[in-house]
């Protein structure tokens, strides 16, 4: 089956970084012939460092990676025509579209939302206005009900086996040239927006009752302003400062993403891959939330702690949505990080537990899958 998937990069990471795990498992384990059209190659060779940002075109991990110009020719059509978070296939596409017959199935992958309105609108039609064309609506999501979310077949079991070798554990400190942390030693990753209260937290940390170890990965906001607030010097790659060290660790390509999430006690994650990628590592962690306009982000925060809170302790869970809210802005980070110290062994049980529930149910490639079978 040939699927043509089409990337438009607002932002950030997320864009490309959703698209390109798609891509890979849509070419890795369902055989697809793949062809990604990205309108920003430079942001994808930041995630894969085997995509050269000056080709027009490239063949890289079996996917055929195209940069997506004003000037895109129209070669052919594929089986199934994905769109990226409402990126509008281009209008040469669609008149291509047109003239196959039957047409390709026609799809567009929206944002991830555990908001309870996301499980009447995945798979819902959108005929096109002129074009005897219909788009489909494919939600990600937590709920049977939805699309939800991409994990690749054999991710959990290398997570269990990586997080159950001190082999493996050894061989990934050692990358970073450091030993394995003492078992009392905390690990934290850190990723996020340039807008958190990191000072605040570095501050928490450093002058806290355990020790941290936190991993922030370079050249990503939040290694910037560690970098100012600990004075690092050229060169240096890690800083201590009381309980705390910080290590500037190298920004990984995607498919070596995981490791760093999975030698994580707890990890901080932003946007929408990354914070799916945090709870398949079973660990805590906090998400900052990608900010939208009139402040329409804490209803879909709001939606998904109601949901991953579900089954927790009343004081646990509001300690917890008090740390969430605190490094999406609203309060203080510092103390809400301490005020969750006594909580840690029942929210990582309650990680696992989460990511025991999602994976029950099927993955977003496979319902992908699925429903392209029904329509063809
Ligand atoms: O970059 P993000 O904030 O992405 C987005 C965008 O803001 C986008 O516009 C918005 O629509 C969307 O969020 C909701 O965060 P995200 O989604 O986590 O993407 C980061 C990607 O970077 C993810 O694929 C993981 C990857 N990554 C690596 O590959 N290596 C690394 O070392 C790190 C830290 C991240």
């Amino acid at each position: 089956m040939r699927w043509d998937i089409f990337c438009r990069v607002v932002d950030n990471l997320g864009d490309a970084g959703v698209t390109w795990r798609l891509a890979r498992q849509l070419q890795g384990e369902w055989g697809a012939e793949v062809r990604l059209f990205i309108d920003h190659l430079p942001t994808l060779a930041q995630l894969d460092h085997r995509i050269d940002p000056t080709l027009p075109e490239q063949t890289v991990r079996g996917i055929t990676v195209r940069h997506w110009t004003h000037s895109l020719q129209v070669d052919r059509v594929a089986e199934v025509v994905l769109e990226t978070f409402a990126c509008d296939t281009p209008e040469p596409y669609l008149q291509a579209m047109v003239q196959q017959s039957p047409p390709p199935v026609w799809i567009n992958l929206e944002y991830l939302s555990a908001e309870e309105w996301v499980s009447r609108c995945h798979l819902l039609p959108s005929p096109h206005p002129t074009l005897p064309l219909t788009r489909y609506f494919f939600f990600p999501g937590f709920e049977a009900t939805t699309g939800g979310l991409l994990r690749e077949s054999r991710l959990l079991a290398q997570r269990d086996a990586f997080q159950a070798d001190p082999e493996a554990l050894v061989q990934f400190w050692a990358a970073l040239g450091l030993r394995p942390p003492e078992a009392r030693i905390k690990v934290v990753t850190l990723f996020g927006y340039d807008t958190v209260q990191v000072h605040d937290l570095i501050e928490a940390w450093a002058h806290g009752p355990t020790t941290v170890r936190c991993l922030v990965p370079e050249g990503t906001p939040l290694a910037l302003r560690a970098a100012q607030h600990l004075d690092r010097r050229t060169g240096q790659s890690m800083a201590s400062r009381g309980a705390l060290s910080l290590v500037w660790v190298p920004f990984r390509d995607q498919v070596d993403y995981d490791p760093l999430l999975w030698a994580g006690d707890f990890n901080f994650v932003r946007g929408e891959d990354s914070f799916v990628r945090a709870q398949w590592a079973a660990r805590s962690m906090a998400w900052h939330i990608y900010p939208q306009p009139g402040q329409a982000h804490w209803i879909k925060l709001k939606a998904f702690l109601d949901s991953y809170l579900h089954g927790l302790e009343a004081g646990v869970a509001q300690r917890y949505r008090n740390l969430f809210d605190a490094w999406n802005g609203e309060g203080a980070i510092g103390s809400a990080w301490n005020a969750l110290l006594p909580d840690w062994e029942v929210l990582q049980t309650h990680a696992r537990v989460w990511s025991m529930r999602q994976a029950a149910f099927p993955d977003l490639a496979h319902n992908l899958a699925e429903f392209v079978d029904k329509l063809l």
